[in-house]
């Protein structure tokens, strides 16, 4: 066991997973009422489907039965660039730059699945990225990938929060990590006094209604409400703000995954360009994007109200 989990590790780290830990499936036990309080509070705003699996959301076995352990990994997409400080330009949140990473990691999950296999033939795997029903950040933590920080998202010793989280779910039994990284924000408050929405009610708790990522990406058919209209700091696709304030992404290095790099060049849109977009010319420009999730509609909505906002001089 201590071997093929020595193995497992090896590869993942050859494939460019800047962290790997390995936890035995148990509920979350601990995480749970947080979710369930966080859900009774309305935090979840109109994404519904957070309510619909809450029970898989507790206890991974629910997904994939005979589930034994988890496999946690953390891949960095940190690349050096700048967002442009034109107000006729909207930003781009960092994680959506380059190729969706839903595939990016996805295919390398492929990989490290398929290794598995090799290793041991008995063993049968589930691959998760994002959409998957399950507390990917609870898990994190779990395996010691690093820990959750007070704006909500893993934090890690090297790579800061940068970082993509994936997991693959496994019905053998492997050795399993023991440690976990203890919470390093202290007293700091970084995040909680940037964010220009007041979305980080208390630390570790982001209130999705008031968030910008949440506006601008899952906020679908209805107008941005007023009071985040009106404090959307350039932000046309997520938001930074909370992370590029973090003191522990002042170190993060370039990602080796050139996939991240920013398509075409832009890490902000031309808001008149995204008004005047056809759908032919969106489905050539965000292909393969994450950004594809906001759809046309979505987009040219954020950059109305980006372009309402710098007309009026706010
Ligand atoms: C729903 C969702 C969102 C929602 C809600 C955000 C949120 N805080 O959960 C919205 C749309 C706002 C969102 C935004 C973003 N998201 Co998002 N999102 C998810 C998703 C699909 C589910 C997360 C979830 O279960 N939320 C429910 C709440 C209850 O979970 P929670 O915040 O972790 O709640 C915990 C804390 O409140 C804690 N808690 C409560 N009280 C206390 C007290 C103490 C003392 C402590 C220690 C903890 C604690 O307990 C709760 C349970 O563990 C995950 C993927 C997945 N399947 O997990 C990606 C995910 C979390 N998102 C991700 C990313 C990248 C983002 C953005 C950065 C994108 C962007 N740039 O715009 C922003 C970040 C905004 C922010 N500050 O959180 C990454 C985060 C990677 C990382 N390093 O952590 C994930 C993991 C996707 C991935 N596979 O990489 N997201
Ligand atoms: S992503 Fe932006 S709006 Fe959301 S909590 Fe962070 S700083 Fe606030």
């Amino acid at each position: 066991m201590r071997e093929l989990s020595q193995k497992i590790k090896t590869t993942a780290v050859e494939l460019g997973f800047g962290r790997v830990g390995i936890v035995p499936v148990t509920p979350l036990d601990v995480e749970t009422p947080r979710l369930l309080d966080w859900l009774t509070s309305g935090n979840n705003g109109r994404m519904a489907w957070l309510e619909r699996e809450t029970a898989k959301r507790a206890d991974p076995s629910m997904i994939f039965p005979g589930a034994l352990s988890m496999i946690v990994v953390a891949q960095n997409y940190f690349t050096p660039h700048k967002h442009s400080s034109n107000p006729t330009q909207g930003k781009i949140s960092r994680y959506a730059w380059g190729d969706d990473y839903h595939d990016v990691v996805r295919e390398k999950l492929v990989k490290l699945l398929a290794r598995i296999k090799e290793l041991n033939p008995e063993a049968n795997g589930k691959i998760c990225v994002d959409t998957t029903p399950i507390m990917e950040k609870a898990w994190a933590v779990r395996a010691g990938v690093g820990w959750l920080g007070k704006h909500s998202n893993v934090i890690t010793t090297d790579h800061g929060s940068w970082v993509f989280l994936g997991e693959i779910i496994l019905d053998i039994e492997l050795e399993y990590d023991t440690e976990t990284v203890d919470d390093h924000c202290g007293t700091c408050t970084a995040c909680i006094d940037a964010c220009p929405t007041d979305a980080i009610t208390q630390p570790y708790v982001v209130d999705s209604r008031r968030c910008i990522s949440y506006a601008t990406i899952e906020l679908r058919d209805e107008n941005i409400p007023t009071e985040i209209a009106s404090n959307l700091e350039g932000w046309l696709y997520g938001c930074d703000i909370c992370q590029d304030v973090c003191p522990w992404n002042r170190f993060a290095k370039p990602s080796k995954e050139d996939r991240f790099e920013p398509r075409d060049d832009e890490t902000s849109v031309d808001l008149d360009r995204l008004l005047s977009m056809t759908h032919e010319e969106y489905v050539e420009r965000f292909r393969r994007s994450a950004m594809k999730r906001a759809k046309l509609g979505g987009l040219k909505r954020n950059a109305s109200a980006l372009r309402k906002q710098y007309l009026e001089g706010g």
